[in-house]
């Protein structure tokens, strides 16, 4: 371990972000006390095993917990460092929710001591910082705090956020450079070096509303970009003009760069933080807002497509209903390479289509069963298997469906340009 300032921090939330962070710290040497309301979570970890699916997240869960570095509970403890990463979804009207948040703050107060460093390290709106000072405060009037007390603040807060990628991130934890928005310069020092334990980028200073604000434009900045591929692909599809091509010549540009288009962007990320930007001003974000409008339109317009092939084939054959319909709808995962599910575009297509009463078979090769909510006219396959469709529906750009030879592409919709 790099620095003995912290030698037991307790980590809330326990998810895709928490859980790789507690385990990390806990594989350099120091107690992690892991914290979820989840307690088949906790159970699951204080088995060694993981509850989330990311690339050698089991081994490295099994090995702290064998060690006894990292444990979990359903309640914290006293330590020298709380990390709060919880989820911050948004509320129907696309409001940000600060619930999961306020209820950390709360669950954690009680054990503060002088000289403790709070860090928020989920994605919020620009301010939730400040809320989160403000909720400590409100729990604990015997502390001081940076928003009364500034360098002399008995608690250090500051705001982190992650910026990892699923499916890299146990490499991105370490090798990516942090944002650290300290509420004060000391909070920021103090957050420096406790990811110094074992970040290798940079921990650059700033303060904490910038580093929310850092955080939104990110990922604001490629869902624009996304939008503009996925506008693009609209556009070609009616004039008649392979989408594919065209970027690939286009990105021949010096100073050209655009993105892939696809069914709609997918995740728990792009999707929710440019409405964070919006919430807050919404006068002035009109082309965040618009980028977010663009990509959730693509799914409907994919579910658009495939009804008119649908209907092309029902008038070829005129003895057949919808009902026997088969789409061959390849992946379900949120973008290629993976198996998570959440959030998908991919998923959500091929469940409104069998909605629709059209036979599904699902080709998803990196998971072994379907979602308890997908069963009925969805059947699973194999990509082994023979397979016969009237309709043939690539969602998502696994590496394996590149292989993949169509004998008839007036039957396919390539949502990911992968056989041009
Ligand atoms: N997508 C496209 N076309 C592209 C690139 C992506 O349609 O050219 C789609 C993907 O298929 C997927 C969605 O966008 O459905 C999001 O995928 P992604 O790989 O762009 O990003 P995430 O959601 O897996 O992770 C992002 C990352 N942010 C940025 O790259 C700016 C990651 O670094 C963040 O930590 C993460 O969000 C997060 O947790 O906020």
């Amino acid at each position: 371990m790099k620095n003995s300032q912290f030698s037991h921090i307790c980590v809330i939330g326990l998810g895709y972000i928490g859980l790789p962070t507690a385990a990390t710290f806990a594989a350099h040497g120091v107690t992690v006390t892991g914290v979820d309301v989840n307690e088949y979570a906790v159970d699951m970890i204080n088995q060694g095993k993981v509850h989330i699916v990311e690339p050698d997240l089991d081994m490295l869960v099994r090995d702290v917990v064998a060690k006894g570095t990292l444990s979990a509970q359903t309640t914290p403890v006293a330590a020298d460092a709380y990390i709060v990463a919880v989820p911050t979804p948004f509320q129907g009207n696309h409001d940000p929710d600060l619930k999961y948040i306020e209820a950390a703050s709360k669950a954690l107060a009680p054990f503060l001591t002088s000289g403790n460093l709070v860090i928020l390290e989920s994605t919020s709106p620009v301010g939730a910082t400040e809320q989160m000072a403000e909720w400590l405060s409100q729990a604990r009037p015997d502390l001081s705090f940076p928003q009364q007390a500034g360098e002399q603040a008995d608690i250090r807060i500051a705001h982190c956020p992650e910026r990892v990628l699923p499916g890299k991130v146990l490499q991105e934890l370490i090798s990516n450079d942090r944002i650290v928005g300290g509420m004060t310069a000391k909070c920021s020092q103090a957050a420096c070096d406790l990811y110094n334990v074992f970040v290798e980028g940079s921990c650059v200073t700033t303060n904490a509303r910038t580093a929310e604000m850092c955080k939104l434009t990110e990922n604001s900045f490629r869902d624009v970009n996304i939008a503009f591929a996925n506008e693009l692909s609209m556009i070609c599809d009616k004039l008649n003009i392979d989408v594919w091509e065209l970027i690939a010549l286009a990105n021949r540009h010096p100073r050209v760069n655009i993105l892939q288009p696809g069914p709609g962007v997918g995740g728990h990320c792009i999707a929710v933080d440019p409405w964070f930007i919006v919430a807050k001003t919404p006068d002035e974000a009109q082309l965040i807002r618009t980028a977010r409008e663009v990509n959730e339109s693509k799914p409907e317009w994919v579910i658009a497509k495939v009804n008119e092939k649908v209907i092309e084939f029902l008038q070829d054959h005129p003895e057949k209903s919808v009902k026997d319909v088969t789409i061959a709808c390849y992946g379900l995962a949120f973008k290629p390479d993976i198996d998570d599910l959440r959030e998908s575009p991919a998923l959500n297509i091929t469940k409104k289509l069998a909605q629709q009463g059209l036979n599904i078979l699902a080709i998803e090769p990196n998971i072994d069963k379907l979602p308890e909510d997908m069963q009925g006219n969805i059947k699973l396959i194999g990509l082994d298997e023979n397979i016969e469709a009237d309709i043939y529906l690539i969602l998502v750009d696994h590496k394996v469906f590149k292989k993949i030879k169509f004998k008839d592409l007036s039957k396919v919709i390539d949502t990911k340009g992968i056989i041009s």
